[in-house]
């Protein structure tokens, strides 16, 4: 077996094993991520996470380099709404609601031009793409079979966004099993604090949901 790489990393090092170790990109859509989309129903300031957009190109491109395991995750529903339930569909004031039309389609629904990945990240073929109803990614999915099947132990997370579908898939990931670390310009909010107050839960108390390193770190360790 190969020597696990090292990344510096909160709250200590990460060990990385090569070829075990899956990149998730949680939920980098256009309904997150462009005007018009349920982030936007909802009165963010979308702009805000187009800066993860780069980095997380950066470590995609490292781990297709080393043909190493991607998963992308899209946040969406069924088309007929029966996986959408009236606790998540009615919350707030927002313009649209889940399953509304708008100018990306309806949005967040399974399959409108909404609910793709943004161009630059599209998955190519042999990369897991799950489909999600909640903010979890192993909630009502076959992820947990695809990363068994993958031989995965290990997961780096990228995506968006960080404190909610970000953080509630590594809490998932973390009882499950599995190391989790989390890259800090890769992954973006609708509001910088709660990005920051994210990461610090997860390394608190020694790394209690898990790691954050920098891009750096993780592409010098890599190199
Ligand atoms: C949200 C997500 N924020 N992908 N979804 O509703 O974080």
């Amino acid at each position: 077996m190969t020597d696990p790489l090292t990344i510096v990393a909160r709250p200590f090092a990460y060990q990385l094993p090569p070829g075990q170790a899956a990149l998730v990109i949680i939920d980098m859509q256009r309904d997150f991520i462009e005007p018009g989309g349920f982030g936007a129903s909802l009165g963010n300031d979308v702009s805000r996470l187009e800066a993860a957009v780069g980095p997380t190109r950066v470590l995609l491109d490292a781990w297709r380099a080393r043909g190493w395991p991607v998963v992308h995750t899209r946040e969406c529903h069924l088309a007929d709404l029966s996986d959408l339930p009236p606790a998540k569909r009615d919350r707030g004031s927002p313009a649209l609601r889940i399953g509304d039309p708008g100018p990306m389609g309806r949005l967040l629904v399974r399959g409108e031009p909404g609910s793709q990945i943004v161009p630059s990240l599209a998955p190519v073929s042999g990369e897991v793409v799950i489909d999600k109803p909640g903010k979890g990614a192993f909630y009502a999915t076959p992820l947990q079979g695809e990363l068994q099947r993958l031989g995965v132990t290990h997961l780096v997370f990228a995506g968006v966004t960080t404190e909610v579908c970000v953080q509630t898939t590594m809490r998932e990931a973390n009882d499950r099993g599995y190391e989790c670390l989390i890259v800090e310009e890769a992954t973006a909010s609708y509001f910088p604090e709660f990005k920051a107050q994210a990461i610090a839960m997860i390394v608190a108390q020694g790394g209690i949901v898990g790691w954050a390193a920098g891009l750096d770190a993780v592409m010098e360790s890599l190199r």
